[in-house]
């Protein structure tokens, strides 16, 4: 490669240095030909950034998402042209749908050499398009500075999201000026440049409360993001006003907070969460989109009661409610403004939310606790909830998939401190997401214990990046729920398609000896009573370990997922 003339930097040595710039730290991802430059100048530069070499481009996407998740800084993933980028598309689009800022950058093929057929051509900019926030190809290096300002801009500000860059590799080797290189501190991490409530509409709301008499909050993924949980926790003290979240609003506030009624819904609700959603005067939701889930397709609640929705995004307010008052801000600058409100008035009525919140754990616990101290084999998921309630630090990460995982820890796992601890990808659900994206939390938050959970579908998704784990001596705990079949799609039929079952069952693989062969730590349990003293072991161990369980099938199951009970 010829060198850039004096005080200038070649495309790749101006990604190294934007990056640093914008304090980047970790990055995940996969080589390929068409990185050769960018990979060269990670290797010969002094950045401070360690990246994380993945065995699948999918998994760099869910690195980085968890990674923005657990830190509250931009996720970084990078792969290569063609496959490269196509691969690492589930992860972006997980990302970008759940409000996370990550960045992926894709080398591309020469500028000079597009349609022509060269190897791993394909339209990036045309493919990331729909599915990100910002996206640009940069056909010429000069722009590679004010392009990456813009992306970390976009990532970071508004409804943060996620964003990508094409590199040519012709782009990678033209120049870029020094004086180019330099970051706006603000744009490092998430949420930048927060929107404040208009004070009418925090007056408006307060004077909704001051009628309710039940009202409720439900929380989405936005307080955790905006970091609201000190605020929210205010307010619920203030009107001792419930509140609930939804799958991914996990974390608001601790569960064991007396006015939590932990999560509703379709995925981990259950009839006593339900019943304080159907017998309020008044819903507030908060960064919050009200979806199918939350809301059992938009039937708890229903479209009687009065609505206060609080959302950075202005698309999300009243797309599925009447809503009375829509407060278009930061969830934490319009929580502190509305919990001011409250306090300069007189007489504020109680909305009753200790007691109400006590009543729905009660019911809940009394179905929960015989099954969770059940015997049965096939082990019941209720049982490993409770034996990994017992085992795990107030300050653990879980990352969990879709199938058994999803529903049993939010309606079980009982979360005794606020915060980011739960991570699922609630956007698109892809099977296969739990294991990477944990390692991507454990770089970020490396000093508490991070568990993958999922089902026996996921980890074909995924067992492949056990080496990833083995090599960078990752201390994650995977748990597989393993059932030998795609079991929430098997509890579909048997719900709804009078049990005939098609194409839903696959071979059981003992994941603790593939697991073993990676070099991890692995562990079966078929026996309940064998959970808790395996589980402890697996998570004290100082590297990756790997507990296979032998579970109840999903259709056999008292799953808290409302579609099947009824
Ligand atoms: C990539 C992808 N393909 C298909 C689905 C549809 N789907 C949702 S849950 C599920 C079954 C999950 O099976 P498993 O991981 O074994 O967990 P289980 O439900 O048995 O606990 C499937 C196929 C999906 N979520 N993601």
């Amino acid at each position: 490669m010829t060198s850039p003339r004096p005080n200038h930097l070649t495309g790749a040595q101006a990604m190294v240095r934007m990056l640093q710039a914008h304090d980047v730290k970790h990055m995940f991802g996969l080589c390929g030909d068409t990185t050769l430059p960018f990979y060269d100048a990670m290797a010969r530069m002094d950045h401070g950034i360690t990246h994380f070499l993945t065995r699948d481009e999918r998994h760099a996407g869910y690195m980085a998402d968890a990674y923005a998740r657990v830190t509250g800084k931009p996720g970084v993933c990078e792969g290569p042209s063609g496959g490269g980028a196509t691969y690492i598309l589930p992860g972006v689009v997980e990302a970008n749908e759940s409000s996370v800022p990550v960045l992926a950058i894709t080398s591309d093929v020469a500028t000079s050499s597009i349609g022509r057929y060269p190897l791993t051509e394909l339209d990036q900019k045309a493919l990331f398009a729909p599915l990100t926030k910002w996206n640009t190809s940069l056909d010429d290096a000069a722009r590679l500075p004010a392009a990456m300002r813009q992306a970390f801009r976009a990532m970071t500000t508004g409804r943060p999201g996620a964003v990508h860059l094409a590199l040519p590799i012709d782009t990678q080797k033209g120049e870029v000026s020094g004086a180019e290189i330099w970051a706006d501190a603000r744009h490092r991490s998430f949420p930048a440049e927060r929107a404040a409530p208009d004070p009418a509409d925090i007056r408006a709301a307060a004077d909704v409360l001051a009628q309710a008499q039940a009202a409720v909050a439900i929380c989405g993924g936005g307080p955790v993001l905006a970091g609201a949980e000190a605020a929210l926790a205010q307010l619920a003290t203030a009107l001792d006003l419930p509140v609930a979240t939804s799958v991914s609003g996990q974390g608001a506030l601790a569960e064991t907070h007396p006015q939590a009624v932990g999560v509703v819904g379709s995925n981990g609700g259950v009839a006593s969460t339900r019943a304080v959603v159907e017998q309020a005067d008044v819903i507030v939701f908060i960064g919050c989109r009200a979806g199918s889930v939350t809301t059992e397709r938009w039937r708890s609640p229903g479209t009687s009661k009065r609505i206060i929705h609080i959302d950075s995004d202005p698309m999300v307010i009243g797309a599925n409610y009447p809503t009375e008052v829509a407060i278009c801000a930061d969830a934490n600058l319009a929580l502190h403004a509305l919990v001011a409100e409250i306090a300069a008035r007189a007489d504020m009525p109680t909305q009753n939310g200790a007691d109400r919140a006590a009543a729905a754990w009660r019911a809940k616990l009394a179905d929960y606790a015989p099954l969770a101290a059940s015997t049965d084999t096939p082990i019941r998921p209720e049982a490993v909830m409770a034996a990994l309630a017992d085992c795990l630090d107030d300050d653990a990460v879980i990352v969990a998939d879709p199938g058994t995982p999803c529903p049993y820890f939010s309606a079980h796992y009982r979360w005794r401190k606020p915060g980011r601890q739960f991570i699922t990808n609630r956007a698109h659900g892809a099977l296969g997401y739990s294991l990477a994206a944990a390692m991507g939390a454990h770089v970020g938050r490396p000093d508490v214990k991070t568990l993958a959970v999922m089902g026996d579908g996921s980890f074909g998704f995924c067992c492949g990046e056990l080496e990833t784990l083995v090599r960078y001596n990752i201390p994650v705990t995977a748990i597989v729920f393993s059932n030998a079949s795609f079991g929430w799609i098997k509890a579909g039929q048997n719900a709804g398609f009078d049990q005939r079952f098609y194409n839903v069952d696959f071979n059981r693989t003992d994941h603790a000896a593939v697991a073993r062969a990676f070099g991890v730590k692995s562990w079966a349990v078929e026996d309940p009573g064998q959970l808790v003293p395996v589980l402890r072991q697996a998570i004290a161990h100082d590297g990756p370990t790997l507990v296979n369980v032998i579970a109840q099938p999903l259709h056999d199951a008292a799953a808290p997922v409302s579609e099947w009970i009824a």
